[in-house]
């Protein structure tokens, strides 16, 4: 009893807050101090007008569709995977619950996004017409399945290391493009049609972030998180 008590109140003592709270929330929730890394992602100079894309193939797939690959609006450019390289202490448990791509007009929404290593990916068909998922990691072929309409979702944990890309194309609509960045933490974020992004409860510290986009590349640059967060901006091509 003496023991016990001994024992709670030294872990007490040595930050067991967050060691209690960490059996039923994620730990990073707890971190002592630690903050938001924010910023934007600018594109300088004139942007390219995005392509139209010929979806006459397949009647289910509605009206034309515009090109996803390079998505810049007032200067800002949308879908810049960014997130911490050099990762923090400790191992980051990845959430149970899967990330989402659907195929909506032939088209894979989002076009880019992130999950955590062991983190379930789930692939949705909301069309009224067969995809066939190519999903690549790195240049290889991780596997090839059609889903026709109506078809379950495509759920797939095993989407390689940290530092890889699990991508997503189709062998019917040839356009059809996703790119997932795969991390070992939950530090990252996909810029908006704004270019803004948000990293939450990033513990303090200083850190290299980098930034990547399929079409542009990784670009990356140093910030300090202190208690009242941290800025960070990216500027492309
Ligand atoms: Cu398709």
């Amino acid at each position: 009893m003496f023991k016990s008590l001994v024992l709670a109140t030294s872990l007490l003592g040595l930050g067991g807050l967050a060691f209690i709270a960490s059996s039923g929330q994620p730990a990073l929730a707890q971190a002592k101090d630690s903050g938001t890394i924010s910023g934007t992602i600018q594109f300088s100079g004139k942007a390219p007008a995005r392509k139209t894309i010929d979806t006459s193939s397949d009647a289910a797939c509605g009206a034309k569709q515009e090109s996803d690959a390079l998505i810049v609006t007032k200067g800002k450019l949308q879908d810049v995977h960014v997130r911490i390289k050099n990762g923090t202490a400790g191992k980051h448990k990845a959430p149970s619950s899967p990330v989402v791509i659907e195929q909506i007009g032939c088209v894979y929404k989002p076009h880019v996004l992130g999950a955590m290593v062991g983190q379930p990916v789930a692939i949705r068909n909301k069309d009224k017409t067969m995809h066939n998922v190519h999903a690549y990691i790195g240049k290889e072929t991780w596997f090839n399945r059609s889903q026709p309409k109506g078809a379950p979702d495509i759920v797939e944990r095993d989407t390689g290391e940290a530092g890889e890309v699990f991508e997503l194309k189709c062998n019917v609509h040839a356009w059809m493009h996703s790119y997932i960045p795969i991390t070992d933490h939950p530090y990252f974020d996909v810029s908006g049609s704004d270019g803004s992004f948000s990293i939450k409860n990033v513990p303090a510290g200083s850190y290299t972030l980098e930034a990547w986009h399929p079409k542009l590349g990784l670009k990356s640059t140093k910030v300090t998180v202190g208690k009242t967060g941290g800025k960070a901006s990216f500027t492309y091509p």
